[in-house]
């Protein structure tokens, strides 16, 4: 497509959409007559590249056009993209980014946004406001307060306990849906809909047990509300988000001729799987794709062991040896034999799906990992490594060891990541870790790094993996030793033997 040049990029806003260059889809319905019946919380790229995008394409069907989204942001970096999207009356772009093609269009979806530590009470407000039916969520893996070993609540944790002691007050989602609830205990506002949108285990049972155990910390008759007038459903969401970067929007400028400051970059892939179970109405999402279904157990499992295991495979090892986004690491054929292999190792804990062609399904992961144009940051997967590692290597794990197999991949995948957190590559330049959980293996990394045993012994993470199975310590001490005296892609090659 030819370069737009001439003149500054309009700002994206309502009055621009108008003007866009032709060549940009832009929602055909008139926005103001949208109806926010969604709140979101964690309306980060992925949410913007996900949920809002299946609402935008519902809404831009002649016969749908109700439900808009409300977007919350909890954390301070959501603030940056808070202040971008007032500026933008809430519209932003989603660059869809193929091996060959780049394409952009302009998501109408989303029709408000507040940034809730500067807006508490207008916060509780949408969340309590009987026209809000649906509260959706993407908090991220380790979001969710409940330990991955034991499944308990994290009563103790420094966030919640502020919140029960300031309900009025919340800095979690936790408190913030608690609060509403109780406000519409109290005014007998009617039901709602909690809909998780992370990737964890039965994602809705995660946001009932956490909801359920914080409101009887609160009061039993709250608890008892929540548990007759709010259904969670789970679900299954799939689609590589890469963060936005400069060039992105340097893309959007000068190919595109939009000064968007809020994009989102997404490959052109997108799944979602859903539990049919709102008690207060939902949109026809089936209507652009999304899946209803009753047990989505299977398909989480599928993509979660697969794809984001699969991520977390190739992605320490490729910090490790410099690599700076995921296709380079993909398209290294001894780090794609490796998860090549990876996927072979846990494919047969996953049961056949009707409708889904494994061998397809593990092929179509390494080529959207190869997507080379979408520039996924090995970064991005590596954060949050001790949520991730609890979520998409361990549970495959369990199940070989309690069968009597001999996985070789997943152990190396642990100790792939023990190796990294020593902050170094294999060219000594340093390496930025990002986990706010990296507390639990203290021990571990006051001892040097270097003793696997003080990793897996770590119940909040391994629960009693070291003490059932002693050769998998063996396993990943063996595997942690040869990544420190002979490097990455000798013990790879070893692995792989
Ligand atoms: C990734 C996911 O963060 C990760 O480790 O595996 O963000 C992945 O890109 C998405 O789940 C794709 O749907």
């Amino acid at each position: 497509m030819p370069a737009i040049t001439g003149h500054d990029p309009a700002l994206l806003r309502d009055a621009t959409l108008a003007h866009l260059p032709g060549i940009i889809a832009r929602p055909n319905y008139d926005r103001s007559r949208t109806f926010p019946g969604l709140v979101h919380i964690g309306a980060g790229a992925f949410n913007r590249s996900h949920l809002a995008v299946y609402l935008d394409d519902l809404l831009n069907l002649s016969d749908q056009k109700r439900w808009g989204e409300f977007g919350v942001g909890l954390l301070p970096a959501d603030k940056q993209i808070h202040d971008a999207l007032v500026e933008q009356d809430f519209l932003y772009g989603l660059l869809l980014v193929d091996t060959d093609q780049q394409t952009y269009r302009i998501v109408g979806s989303l029709v408000g946004h507040l940034y809730a530590p500067d807006s508490i009470e207008e916060v509780i407000g949408k969340l309590s406001s009987p026209d809000c039916s649906i509260i959706s969520l993407t908090v991220t893996e380790g979001g969710y307060f409940i330990e991955d070993s034991s499944g308990r609540f994290l009563a103790d944790h420094e966030d919640i306990r502020h919140d029960l002691e300031h309900p009025d007050r919340p800095r979690t989602w936790v408190g913030y849906v608690a609060e509403a609830a109780d406000r519409r205990m109290n005014r007998g506002t009617g039901p709602f809909t909690l809909l998780s949108c992370d990737n964890l285990h039965a994602n809705g049972a995660a946001a009932r047990k956490a909801l359920l155990s914080f409101a009887e910390a609160r009061s039993g008759a709250l608890h008892n509300w929540i548990e007759m007038n709010i259904s969670f459903p789970n679900s299954m969401v799939d689609r590589i988000t890469p963060r936005t970067t400069d060039e992105n929007r340097a893309t959007i400028a000068n190919k595109f001729g939009v000064r968007d400051l809020a994009p989102v970059v997404s490959e052109p892939f997108r799944q979602w799987v859903l539990e049919d179970n709102f008690v207060a109405g939902r949109p026809a999402w089936e209507l652009v794709g999304a899946q209803m279904t009753t047990d989505v157990a299977p398909y989480e499992m599928t993509k979660m062991r697969l794809l984001n295991g699969g991520h977390s495979t190739i992605g320490y090892v490729a910090d490790l040896l410099g690599y700076s986004t995921i296709a380079q690491a993909a398209c290294d054929p001894l780090l794609r034999r490796l998860l090549i292999q990876f996927m072979a190792e846990v494919r047969p804990t996953l049961k056949q799906l009707p409708g889904i062609d494994l061998d397809q399904y593990t092929a179509t992961i390494v080529k959207r990992f190869s997507n080379a144009a979408i520039r996924d940051q090995v970064a991005r997967i590596c954060s949050d490594g001790c949520a991730k590692m609890t979520k998409f290597i361990v549970p495959s794990l369990i199940d070989l060891l309690g069968r009597g197999e001999h996985p070789r991949v997943l152990p190396f995948v642990i100790a792939s990541w023990l190796h990294y957190l020593r902050g170094q590559d294999e060219n000594n330049l340093q390496m930025t870790i990002s986990d706010p959980s990296l507390g639990s293996l203290q021990p571990f990394l006051d001892a040097g790094g270097g003793n696997a045993f003080l990793a897996l012994s770590t119940r909040s993470l391994f629960g009693d993996l070291a003490f059932t199975y002693p050769q998998l310590v063996t396993q990943v001490q063996s595997a942690l030793d040869q990544l420190r005296s002979h490097g990455v892609r000798a013990t790879i090659e070893q692995t792989l033997l």
